[in-house]
Order: structure tokens, then C-alpha cells, then sequence
């Protein structure tokens, strides 16, 4: 999918491209990435976690294989040609009857190539306080591209059977306990010389000022990787900075006197491979003018704690209190995602999610339809 350059950073280029070199050098010195291993009695092996909680991501490596991989791309295919035409549009390109075009819910995001919609402004809570860097898109380029999909598991069984592999839940239970809930889904895409950028902040509405506050209240999220990610396109972190509780972005920014954080790595992965990404780090992504791809499955959950009896934050959906059966409600996407993966890939043992033991759970068309607006119910704090 990958076509030439046709636009760079402009009056920042040179100043970019060396910045992406040194967060890349940094980035792989930090000894946070590897396959999923386990210990011999089936724990998410400690160094991984050790990692994890150190610098506040890892990556993953090759966890989707290539026919897993070849799903996902189709199913990221048929999202893209099914986009309405353009934004407000109520049929694709083709005149057919547009994805995403009759939610409810928030689904689909659009943005000005190579814009930063959400930096300095009160969306989202207020939580990306700069403006990144704008370059200037190619005259050709479209007035918007959809950026951000929501709620994306209705739109893809592919990703839907990601969200409910083994091992990646096995890490979710490790970090957040075995009653993790979900958080919500999305996918992240960056098309070459169009995708926007997305400011720095750190997620979490609800518990900076908590008593109990610490270093994974705002949850994690997966991001796995169709076509892998490179420091021109993907998500940069400051590592460590989940720790640090509610942290000054303006002053980072101004201290590093642009948008280029001092401290900051890429996550680099390559086609295959799922980072985990703690919520509350300082975290954000340039404008991808480079020449590739990125499509990021989403996909975040949180301790069950940090969000029974809590109000939500209101960002993804209507604010209200988490009752026990609003998370079970939610979480049945977790039961359809485990059998939808059982039904494609028999010969994996299943992951067995302990708040549904005694329960059925059956990926069918029915179940599908039921997916409508599905993310009315994301649990966001
Ligand atoms: O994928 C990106 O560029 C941004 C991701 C992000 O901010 C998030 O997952 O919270």
C-alpha cells in the first residue's frame, strides 16, 4: 500500500530526521521488547512485566503471524473502500451505503492531512494541551481522511479475533489482574503524506487525584501492528512517565522548544507485533509524512477497580457510574472474541476469561448484528 513521498516537515525536516534517529538509537536501548514468554507454570514471564512497568510500554514480537495478518489486512481493506466519500457522506466512493455513516455511537474521525485536530484545544477532555507541528499536505491530498475509527470491532472479525488472542490476554490478566475489564477499540490509521498527528498527552480522566492513585489506574492499551510502525509514523513515548502522576505538557514542550520531547522513543515494531502502551504515559504521534502505512489495532482494558462504581469520564460516550452489570454487559465482546478465534483457529487452546466461567458465549450473525454501537458502552475513565 505503500506509494513515494510527496511531502516532508518542511522548515523542520533536517531537525526531524535527526530527532527520529536518536529516539530510534534510544528506543532500542531499553530492553523492552521480545516475544510473549511464559515461565514453566504459565505466568507472563517477570522480566516482561518488569519491563513493562519500567518504562511504561513494550513491545511484543511476531505475534500475529501471516495468515493472521492476511485477515486483518483484508478486513482493514474493505474499511477503507466502504469510508464515506467524504465526511457527512451517506454513501462510499462507490455509491454503496457508507461504513459508519449511521452510528450512534462515535465511530469514524476526520482530519485535514497532516493536521493535529485535537492539540490545543478542550476536546477530549483538555488532555492534549499543544498543537503539534502542521506540515503542508500535497495539493492533490483531500480536504479530510478519516484518521480514527471507534468501536472498530463491529466493522472487522479480523480484529476482533486479535482482541481475543491468548497470550495477549494472558498479559492483560497479568497486568491488570484476571478480572480485567475492557476499555474500548479503535483503529489508528496513518496514511502516508495524510495521516495527522496526534498530540502529546497522557489517558485517564477519572483517578490523578485518587487516593490509591499509581502507576496503572488508567489502564493499557494493545496496539498491534498490520504493516509495523517506524519512528516517522508510529506512536512515541516518554518512558517512565506513567509513574509521575499528572505531568506539565506545555512545560516539556517549552523546555524542549518544539514538539520533539527530549526523552522520547519511538515504538518501532515490525508487521506482526503488538506494543502494550500504559494509559497514563506521556504519549503522541507526528504527522506521517513519510512514505508507509500504519494501521494500529487499538484495543485497551483496565483493572476492574479502577472502574466498578466509578463515574466515567464522558470522553467516549455518555458519563454514568459503572455498575457490575454495565462491565459485564461490556465485556461480552471479550466471550464473542474468544470463540470467534476458536472457530478460525481450532488447533489454540482458548483463553479462558474467569468473569464469564458457567457462561456461552457464541460468535454468530446474530451476535454480529447485536455489535451495532457496541462502544456506547466503552468503560472510560
Ligand atoms: O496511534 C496513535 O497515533 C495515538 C495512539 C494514542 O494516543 C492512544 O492509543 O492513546
Amino acid at each position: 500500500m505503500n506509494k513515494p513521498i510527496t511531502v516532508d516537515y518542511g522548515s523542520e525536516e533536517a531537525a526531524m530526521r535527526a530527532y527520529l534517529q536518536e529516539g530510534e538509537n534510544r528506543a532500542y536501548s531499553l530492553g523492552n521488547r521480545g516475544p510473549i514468554r511464559f515461565t514453566e507454570n504459565g505466568a507472563v514471564h517477570p522480566d516482561i512485566l518488569d519491563a513493562y512497568w519500567r518504562c511504561g510500554f513494550y513491545v511484543f514480537e511476531g505475534v500475529l503471524g501471516q495468515e493472521e495478518l492476511a485477515g486483518i489486512e483484508a478486513d482493514i481493506q474493505n474499511v477503507l473502500d466502504r469510508l464515506p466519500a467524504k465526511k457527512g457522506a451517506a454513501l462510499d466512493a462507490k455509491g454503496r451505503p457508507a461504513l459508519g455513516a449511521d452510528m450512534t455511537a462515535p465511530s469514524l474521525f476526520w482530519a485535514r492531512p497532516l493536521s493535529d485536530p485535537f492539540g490545543g484545544t478542550s476536546l477530549a477532555g483538555g488532555r492534549h494541551p499543544v498543537k503539534m507541528f502542521e506540515p503542508t499536505a500535497a495539493s492533490d491530498a483531500p480536504k479530510e481522511v478519516v484518521y480514527l475509527i471507534l468501536g472498530s470491532l463491529q466493522f472487522s472479525d479480523a480484529a476482533l479475533r486479535v482482541y481475543g488472542h491468548p497470550q495477549l490476554l494472558a498479559v492483560a490478566a497479568a497486568v491488570n489482574g484476571k478480572d480485567f475489564v475492557p476499555f474500548n477499540e479503535a483503529l489508528f490509521i496513518k496514511e502516508p503524506g495524510r495521516g495527522a498527528s496526534v498530540a502529546w498527552h497522557q489517558d485517564g480522566l477519572t483517578h490523578w487525584d485518587s487516593p490509591d492513585w499509581d502507576q496503572g489506574s488508567h489502564g493499557f492499551n494493545f496496539m498491534g501492528q498490520l504493516y509495523g510502525c517506524t519512528p516517522a509514523n508510529g506512536v512515541w513515548v516518554v518512558p517512565g512517565s506513567h509513574k509521575s502522576g499528572k505531568v506539565d505538557i506545555r512545560a516539556m514542550v517549552a523546555q524542549a522548544g518544539s514538539d520533539r520531547l527530549s526523552d522520547a522513543v519511538p515504538i518501532i515494531c515490525k508487521p506482526g507485533d503488538v506494543a502494550i502502551t500504559n494509559r497514563q504515559a506521556v504519549h503522541g504521534s507526528f504527522a506521517n509524512t513519510s512514505k508507509d502505512w500504519r494501521v494500529t489495532l487499538n484495543f485497551g482494558f483496565h483493572r476492574r477497580r479502577s472502574v466498578l462504581g466509578i463515574m466515567g469520564g464522558g470522553v467516549h460516550n455518555a458519563a454514568a457510574v459503572y455498575d457490575a452489570d454495565r462491565i459485564h454487559d461490556r465485556a461480552r465482546v471479550i466471550g464473542y472474541a474468544i470463540d470467534a478465534r476458536r472457530q478460525r483457529f481450532p488447533d489454540e487452546t482458548p483463553y479462558v476469561y474467569g468473569p464469564q466461567e458457567g457462561e456461552k458465549y457464541r460468535w454468530d450473525a446474530d451476535a454480529k448484528a447485536g455489535m451495532k454501537d457496541y462502544n456506547l458502552l466503552d468503560l472510560s475513565i
